[in-house]
């Protein structure tokens, strides 16, 4: 198959989905082309089947807001032509889905039918899609997709509740590469950060307001002040001078480390411990997947599709969004020597049913199902 790949390039979950999602289809043979505004930020590599179509954005002065949009739509319209595409997936609704509309309406013009599929990832729905500044123009481009994917069940009915979808939305789960995100033999990392032999919690994030990180240090405060630990907050964005201020009012500030964003993230998590995930929402959670995946279990809020990914009592533990002293009784039984051992290992192996290689066939298929409902639509 060819196919279009339009996401945003970023350090962003919807990206990194994306990205490897199209890296391993054209891994599989396929032709993938990616259409956004730089290159993204894992595609860094030469594969015969991977292409990159960079968004032209015209600066004009009397744009206050460049139109990306349009400027998308244009490059869409484009590619699928040139390339001869036989399938549009648009990954995080704002605006892509509204762009592939666009430019799905003026390649039928040219009699050319494009099918689009939009998937959900989060933020789309949960938060800024449902801002009256959005919501019309997300309800009507999601209706006007050909498939529409969800990565939770979860995700799924809270799309329903807020939107009026009028179609059939698939869930497809987050999926994790374990050739890439395994446990590393790192044990000179471990003896420079925790050189007495403390124990090591580890969030990651792009510290956004819905991460709620300073529930991440409060929890690490309490635990502190029961056993010997460290804390590496690995990642940037707009909440990280608060969380900073916060750390440096705590007592234990010399035991946590700002790290920034990072490109090997499995190398940190290969050494921790602990992941803490106390979102205010989150659709599936891939961070904490990372996590699991190099066999760190994960005390997690119940926020939106985290129940679906770790598993309570198994894989880590889940609490209400805001219960610190919740995180911190199940970090500490978790942290406990006689039980760690056997939730690392229950870890990976819920990570395990995560796998890339289960998750890939069911994108084809559902390819495969849009493009045959769609080609029996346009011949009917
Ligand atoms: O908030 C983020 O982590 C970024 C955001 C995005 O759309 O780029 O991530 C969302 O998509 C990820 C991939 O599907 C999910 O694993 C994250 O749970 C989801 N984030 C939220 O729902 C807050």
């Amino acid at each position: 198959m060819k196919i279009g790949i339009v996401c945003y390039p970023t350090f962003g979950g919807s990206g990194v989905v994306a990205t490897e999602l199209g890296i391993a289809l054209a891994k599989e043979g396929h032709q993938v082309h990616f259409i956004t505004y730089s290159q993204p930020t894992r595609l860094d590599f030469f594969n015969e089947n991977l292409f990159y179509h960079e968004v032209d954005m015209m600066a004009y002065p009397l744009f206050q807001y460049a139109p990306y949009e349009t400027a998308l739509a244009s490059k869409m319209v484009d590619v699928v032509k040139y390339e001869k595409l036989d399938i549009l997936h648009v990954h995080y609704a704002i605006p892509h889905a509204s762009a592939a509309f666009i430019a799905k309406q003026i390649l039928k013009q040219q009699n050319i039918e494009i099918p689009v599929i939009t998937t959900l990832h989060g933020t789309d729905i949960t938060l800024v899609g449902r801002d009256p500044s959005f919501e019309p123009v997300v309800t009507f481009s999601i209706n006007q997709s050909d498939g529409i994917t969800a990565v939770s069940e979860d995700l799924k009915n809270d799309t329903h509740k807020h939107f009026d979808i009028n179609k059939e939305i698939r869930v497809i789960p987050n999926f994790i590469d374990l050739e890439r995100f395994k446990k590393l033999e790192k044990a000179h990392f471990k003896t420079a950060i925790c050189p007495n032999g403390e124990k090591l919690v580890v969030h990651t994030s792009n510290f956004r307001k819905v991460k709620r990180v300073e529930d991440v240090v409060y929890v690490f405060q309490k635990l502190r002040k029961e056993i010997p630990v460290k804390l590496l907050l690995v990642g940037d964005g707009p909440e990280r001078t608060k969380i900073e201020g916060i750390c440096r009012e705590c007592a234990y500030c010399d035991d946590i480390r700002f790290l920034g964003k990072l490109e090997a993230v499995e190398e940190v998590l290969s050494v921790a411990d602990l992941f803490v995930m106390p979102s205010e929402k989150e659709s599936f959670g891939l961070a904490a997947l990372e996590a699991m995946a190099c066999e760190v279990p994960v005390v997690s809020s119940n926020a939106g599709g985290l129940p679906e990914l770790n598993i309570h009592g198994f894989s880590g533990y889940l609490s209400n969004v805001g219960d610190v002293e919740s995180m911190t009784k199940f970090a500490l039984e978790i942290l406990d020597d006689k039980n760690l051992p056997t939730f690392k290992k229950n870890a990976l192996s819920r990570a395990k049913e995560f796998e890339l290689s289960k998750i890939l066939p069911e994108y084809v298929r559902y390819y495969k199902d849009v493009l045959e409902q769609t080609s029996s639509t346009v011949s009917a």
